[in-house]
C-alpha cells in the first residue's frame, strides 16, 4: 500500500505532481469543500504533508494526524509551522532551502526597478491610451535613478546576499543588518533597522518573519523618508501595513515594491489606487525553474523520512 499525504497546496508542475501520484496516495486537500469532514476521514493515515511557506501548518491540524512523519514545505518560509510543536512530536519539518534564491532575487529587483522608475504606472497610462490624449512629457512625473542608490538589505540570508550580489551590479552602496553581523561578508552591516533605514534609500526585505512581525513600523518608514523606496519580498507580517498606507498617502514614504501581505490574497484597498506602489501576488518563487528544484527537494524530504532517514533540510530533527 502507497503511504498516504496530505497537500494543503497546489502544486503546479506537472512532473511533479506525477511522481507524486506514483509513488504516494495523495489526498488534496486544498480541492475539499468540507476540510473537516475530509479530515475525519483520511487524518488517521496520513504520515506526509506537503504545504505551501505562507500556508504552513498548524498544531490543531497535526494533533488530528496521529501518524505524521514528516512536513515538507514547498518553500523556505517556516514561520507558519507550528516547530516547537513538530518538534516534540519528533516530526521533521523541511523547507527547499537554496532553490529559489535566484529568483526571489530577481523580483526584488524588478520591483526595485519597477518602483523608483514606475514602471507599472506608465504602462498603464501607455495602454489606457493617455499617452495620445497627453503627449507632453510633464504627462508623466519624472522617476528617480535606481542606479547608485544606497540599498538597505534586512535580512542577510541566501535571499539577501543574492540580492546584495545583484544590486551591486547598478553601483549601489549596501548596508545590511540582521540579528547579527554574517562574517565573511564584505557589506556593512549596521545593527538596528532604523539606523539602516536612516542610511538607506531603498530598503529590501528578505527577513524570516519567524520573530519580526511588525518591524517595519511608522518608525522606520520616518527613517527611510519621503524619497525613500520599501521592496517586500518576504512576508507580509513584517510590515505594519497601516502604517505603511498611512506612509504613503501622506508621501513620507516615495513608494513601495510589495509581493507579500498581511492577508493574502488580500490587498489593503488603499494600495490598489497608488501609482508609486508596484503589486505582486506573492510570485517570489513563481519560476518553473523554481518550482521544479522546490518540488524534486519535497519528493526527497518525504522519501527520507517515510524511509525512517532523517531528511537533510529538517530543522526539527
Ligand atoms: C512560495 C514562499 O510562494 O518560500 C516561501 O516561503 O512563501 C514562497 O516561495 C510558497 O511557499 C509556494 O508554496
Amino acid at each position: 500500500m502507497k503511504p498516504e499525504i496530505l497537500q494543503l497546496n497546489p502544486i503546479l508542475i506537472p512532473s511533479i505532481n506525477q511522481q507524486l501520484d506514483a509513488l504516494y496516495t495523495v489526498r488534496r486537500y486544498f480541492e475539499q469543500d468540507d476540510k473537516d469532514a475530509y479530515i475525519r476521514e483520511v487524518g488517521k493515515s496520513i504520515r506526509g504533508v506537503i504545504t505551501g511557506g505562507h500556508t504552513g501548518i498548524g498544531r490543531a491540524l497535526m494533533e488530528k494526524l496521529p501518524a505524521l512523519e514528516i512536513v515538507a514545505v514547498n518553500g523556505v518560509g517556516t514561520d507558519a509551522v507550528d516547530l516547537a510543536y513538530a518538534r516534540q512530536r519528533g516530526i521533521p519539518v523541511t523547507g527547499t532551502f537554496g532553490a529559489l534564491t535566484e529568483d526571489v532575487a530577481d523580483l526584488a529587483l524588478g520591483l526595485l526597478l519597477a518602483t523608483c522608475r514606475n514602471i507599472a504606472a506608465v504602462d498603464r497610462f501607455v495602454r489606457d491610451g493617455m499617452w495620445v490624449k497627453h503627449p507632453q512629457p510633464s504627462a508623466i512625473p519624472l522617476a528617480r535613478r535606481f542606479s547608485g542608490m544606497r540599498v538597505g538589505i534586512v535580512g542577510m540570508g541566501r535571499v539577501g546576499r543574492a540580492v546584495a550580489q545583484r544590486v551591486s551590479a547598478f553601483g549601489c552602496p549596501i548596508r545590511y543588518t540582521d540579528l547579527q553581523p554574517i562574517e565573511g561578508l564584505s557589506w556593512e552591516f549596521v545593527p538596528g533597522l532604523k539606523a539602516l533605514a536612516e542610511q538607506s534609500d531603498a530598503l529590501v526585505l528578505c527577513a524570516a518573519a519567524d520573530k519580526a512581525e511588525g518591524i517595519v513600523n511608522a518608525e522606520i518608514l520616518e527613517a527611510l523618508g519621503s524619497n525613500g523606496f520599501l521592496v517586500n519580498i518576504a512576508r507580509g507580517r513584517l510590515v505594519n501595513e497601516n502604517d505603511l498606507v498611512h506612509a504613503l498617502q501622506t508621501g513620507r514614504i516615495a513608494g513601495a515594491g510589495l509581493d507579500v501581505f498581511v492577508d493574502e490574497p488580500h490587498v489593503p484597498q488603499a494600495l490598489l489606487g497608488m501609482d508609486n506602489v508596484v503589486l505582486q501576488a506573492h510570485r517570489a518563487s513563481a519560476t518553473m525553474e523554481s518550482r521544479t528544484a522546490m518540488g524534486d527537494m519535497v519528493l526527497k524530504s518525504l522519501a527520507d523520512a517515510l524511509a525512517g532517514k532523517r531528511p537533510e533540510n529538517s530543522l526539527t530533527t
